[in-house]
């Protein structure tokens, strides 16, 4: 089967056109892939989580993670698409990607919809607001209690719905698509606060190159999240190899090489477990 990735437009996104019928669906999901040549995984392009250069090259600490792996599984590469956070568990139990590798954090609820796998990436919840914090949010329930305040989220993400379950009212709380445009409404007065986690907020920070911007890191009351890969339901055998490839990383050190120079901390996901994140408290 002759694959091409064709790059659409500016946002590259890496856009899949196979031509030839994809290889028949098998009982095993990690044969179907390797017969494929390439795993299709959920991205946000939230950096340093996941990234897309304006030449379509994808990157971040969780594609990294995600390409090594399921190179040593045998499936070559990855091939990426941009989702909202919110459409990335649809999109997976519709059959649109073979995994979402994009920072998805592990929630009690997430965990009975999909099949995790152990931790990769961990991190806090950040704010970003106008310097001088003019209304003092350092919570979301502050923002709750303030009738003026608006908070930014992405839609479906767990900044959304920890604002929502903090008592800020749905018209409040505005979807932001992306990184760059939550620090337009920022910087525009159009909303009070932007929330996501503290490393993905500090690299737009660094970017923006703005020193009328402040962060409140951590979030206070919000609890440190970690994301796994995200498989289908039924796919617990591709899931089960993704992990056995995943402990080897951690275990040799290379897991610390490919997501610390992003930030992150190997031995933050390390200290913790999916059994842990899917049942910790609601
Ligand atoms: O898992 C989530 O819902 C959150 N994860 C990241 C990496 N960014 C924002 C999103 O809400």
């Amino acid at each position: 089967m002759n694959i091409i990735k064709i790059l659409a437009g500016t946002a590259g996104i890496a856009i899949l056109a196979s031509f030839g019928a994809p290889a028949p669906a098998s009982a095993d999901k990690l044969e179907d892939l390797r017969a494929q040549g390439f795993a299709r995984v959920a991205i946000a392009n939230e950096p340093p989580f996941t990234a897309v250069g304006a030449d379509g090259k994808v990157s971040g600490a969780a594609p990294d993670v995600a390409r090594e792996i399921f190179k040593r599984l045998g499936v070559a590469d990855i091939v990426a698409s941009i989702s909202e956070y919110g459409a990335m568990i649809p999109g997976l139990q519709a059959g649109r990607h073979d995994a979402v590798t994009a920072g998805l954090f592990m929630k009690p609820e997430r965990c009975e919809a999909v099949a995790y796998s152990e931790p990769v990436l961990c991190d806090a919840e950040a704010f970003l607001l106008k310097k001088g914090n003019p209304k003092g949010f350092v919570s979301y329930a502050d923002i709750a209690n303030d009738p003026t305040g608006t908070i930014g989220a992405p839609g479906g993400g767990t900044e959304e719905k920890l604002a929502l379950e903090a008592g800020v009212p749905r018209d409040r709380v505005i979807v932001v698509p992306d990184g760059q445009s939550g620090l337009k409404m920022l910087q525009d007065g159009r909303i009070d606060a932007y929330s996501l986690p503290v490393l993905s907020i500090n690299d737009l920070v660094k970017k923006a190159n703005d020193p009328n911007l402040e962060v409140v890191a951590p979030v206070k009351g919000a609890p440190v999240y970690c994301d796994g890969a995200a498989f289908k339901k039924g796919d617990e055998a591709l899931r089960d190899a993704y992990d056995v490839e995943l402990a080897k990383l951690k275990k040799s050190g290379e897991f610390a090489k490919i997501i610390e120079p992003y930030g992150f901390s190997a031995a933050a996901a390390m200290s913790t477990s999916r059994e842990k994140l899917c049942t910790a408290a609601k």
